[in-house]
């Protein structure tokens, strides 16, 4: 088990001794431990080898030996004993947004409520309300909040699916008799949630079922929901769903193409070929179109597929690039492909150079132990420095987020003076920054004078997510106003598979941003990447610039970069688009001015 793992489990841990009505100081010192095991640096292999895991703060004897119990035997067994304790949609329940283990007890222990199922009957008949400390408006509020869990239940993010598909596909690329391997599908195209994990093989037919046979006893399969000669289902870790395809080597541009869709950009593409090249195409390739293929879409869609079989392909493409090229096309990127005018912009090679992630020159939006952040300001820089970077940004919380320890004037100051100290001791760049709350009022947590302390300011909402669209959106673009904000945080405020952003009219908010050219950021954080990729063409119309920001909190936070790039290339960004890809000397120039 990995430290994420680990944290996950000493979480669910907590919540079940919660559950059980445990001492809440026992209670408290597995959250602490997840928190510590999440963002240990060392290798814990190594700390586990050296018996050396109780020389970190937090951890005593007991929760070492969980912690080897782990990474030794992959389980643990007070976990288990503690989980068969209780019954398993208690569990479940706490998914619901907003309802704690504190909660869940109580509908268990007055209504014997233990699942989703029947927390929702008990709702609908009125009882959770009738309980002491619930009421009608949390009623209502679970009831909306078991419609969430149920609408993002099939759904992941990006980063975890990411994560469980590196170790199979490598799996995949070393078995016998595989010549090409790749994901496909929505975690090709970038897509913030993913759905299942797609992957495509190409093989000598003979090879096939033992290469299936292979897939579905990779480890990090937990079932296998369908197997035949050429493809597979599977679940993997996590309740991630997985397809598997084998195909003939000159079919895998054909089916690669096909499997990575989207769905969409599939049926323009048939489109074209069958209206261009009056050719039929599909997963195995081009065949010429049959003469009642013709007439419309619809058709085209259907047919393809039969026609295919029989007449063989014939035109080769042993790359995506041949598979283009034979359209008349330029080159799509995967991310590009969702049927927002990327074929029109192939045709007319007018598609944007998209950004890379090595085009990233600096991060702002880093957060330190000054506020909520784990690490000190150093360590980030460091940590930064180590990954080839050149500049990082500074932005702790301003005042009003006491629970986050938000700065106040005073200790704004203080910061900025240690700051400076650490710039003159090293190359490396710290810019000081601050994440500051906007208000309800569209004002900002700080007056002017602090404000003109910092060297940027991100402007962001934390609070009183509930006002009407117009109301939010005149804060906002209020804020965007402010001569010394620099640049807008997390626009919707979204959770992704969580909560849904606030209202707010986001073609006014860019629109806003151009007027007073302000920046907007693309928080890399998986489960944000806010603002949307969907809206980003527009904002590069209008010449507002992005910010790919990790909001790190700490020096794994930063591996998030690489995702807010992939998302700013589903949204048409090149590195132009972007501040930081600018060299150090000119992001200066940039914050100066401003
Ligand atoms: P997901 O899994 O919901 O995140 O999204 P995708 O895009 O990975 O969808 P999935 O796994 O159902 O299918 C993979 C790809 O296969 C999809 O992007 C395009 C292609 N595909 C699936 N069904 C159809 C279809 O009915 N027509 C066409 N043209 N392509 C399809
Ligand atoms: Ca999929
Ligand atoms: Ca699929």
């Amino acid at each position: 088990m990995d430290k994420k793992e680990i944290a996950e489990i000493f979480n669910e841990i907590g919540q079940l001794l919660e559950l059980k009505g445990e001492n809440p100081f026992r209670i408290r010192a597995y959250y602490n431990a997840a928190r510590i095991v999440e963002s240990l640096q060392e290798d814990l292999q190594y700390l586990v080898d050296e018996q050396r895991l109780t020389d970190i703060k937090g951890i005593g004897n007991d929760l070492a030996a969980k912690i080897t119990e782990m990474v030794t035997t992959n389980r643990l067994e007070f976990y288990e004993q503690l989980k068969a304790s209780l019954p398993k949609g208690l569990l479940d329940m706490l998914r619901i947004p907003g309802f704690g283990p504190k909660r869940a007890k109580i509908v268990f222990d007055k209504l014997k409520v233990d699942s989703i199922g029947k927390l929702e009957a008990a709702c609908r008949a009125g009882k959770v309300a009738a309980l002491d400390g619930f009421g009608e408006k949390s009623q209502q509020k679970i009831i909306e909040g078991i419609e969430l869990v149920r609408k993002f239940a099939a759904r992941h993010h990006i980063h975890k699916v990411r994560a469980a598909a590196e170790g199979v596909l490598e799996a995949l690329r070393a078995l016998e008799g595989v010549s090409r391997a790749s994901v496909a599908g929505s975690l090709r195209r970038c897509r913030e949630t993913i759905g299942d994990a797609d992957f495509l093989v190409s093989a000598k037919p003979k090879d096939a079922p033992g290469i299936i046979a292979a897939f579905v006893a990779t480890p990090g399969v937990i079932s296998v929901s369908a197997q035949g000669e050429t493809k597979a289902s599977v679940v993997l870790k996590g309740g991630i769903q997985a397809d598997l395809r084998v195909v003939n080597d000159d079919q895998f541009a054909f089916a690669l193409n096909y499997f990575t869709g989207s769905k969409e950009h599939n049926i323009a593409m048939r489109a074209r070929a069958l209206r261009l090249k009056n050719l039929s195409l599909n997963e195995y390739g081009f065949s010429p179109a049959a003469e009642k293929e013709k007439p419309s879409l619809r058709d085209a869609e259907g047919r393809g597929r039969q026609s295919a079989k029989e007449l063989g392909s014939s035109i080769k493409c042993k790359t995506e690039q041949d598979l283009y090229a034979a359209l008349d096309l330029d080159y799509i990127e995967p991310e590009l492909r969702e049927d927002m005018g990327e074929i029109e912009a192939a045709e007319k090679g007018l598609l944007p150079k998209l950004i890379e992630k090595e085009n990233l020159r600096g991060a702002f939006h880093v957060h330190s132990t000054w506020s909520d952040g784990i690490e000190t300001i150093e360590a980030m820089a460091q940590a930064a420095l180590d990954l080839g970077l050149e500049y990082i940004g500074i932005a702790d919380h301003s005042k009003g987020q006491r629970q986050a320890n938000g700065l106040d004037e005073k200790r704004l100051r203080q910061q900025a003076e240690e700051i400076r100290r650490l710039n003159s001791k090293q190359d490396f760049r710290i810019f000081f920054g601050s994440e500051v709350d906007i208000l309800p009022d569209g004002s900002l947590d700080f007056d002017d004078d602090t404000l003109a302390v910092c060297d940027f300011i991100i402007a962001a909402v934390h609070t009183s997510f509930n006002l009407p669209a117009e109301q939010q959106t005149a804060r906002i673009c209020k804020a965007l106003a402010h001569p010394q904000v620099t640049m807008l945080a997390h626009p919707t405020g979204r959770l992704l598979l969580e909560r849904e952003g606030y209202a707010v009219n986001m073609s006014d908010v860019i629109e806003a941003a151009a007027r007073y050219g302000k920046i907007i950021e693309l928080n890399a954080h998986p489960y944000r990447l806010d603002m949307d990729w969907r809206l980003w063409k527009r904002a590069k119309e209008l010449g507002v610039k992005c910010a790919i920001n990790p909001d790190a909190h700490n020096i794994d936070d930063y591996q998030s970069l690489a995702l807010g790039v992939g998302i700013a290339r589903k949204g048409w960004l090149t590195k132009a688009d972007v501040v930081n890809c600018l060299p150090l000397k000119q992001v200066e120039k940039m914050l100066l001015r401003s």
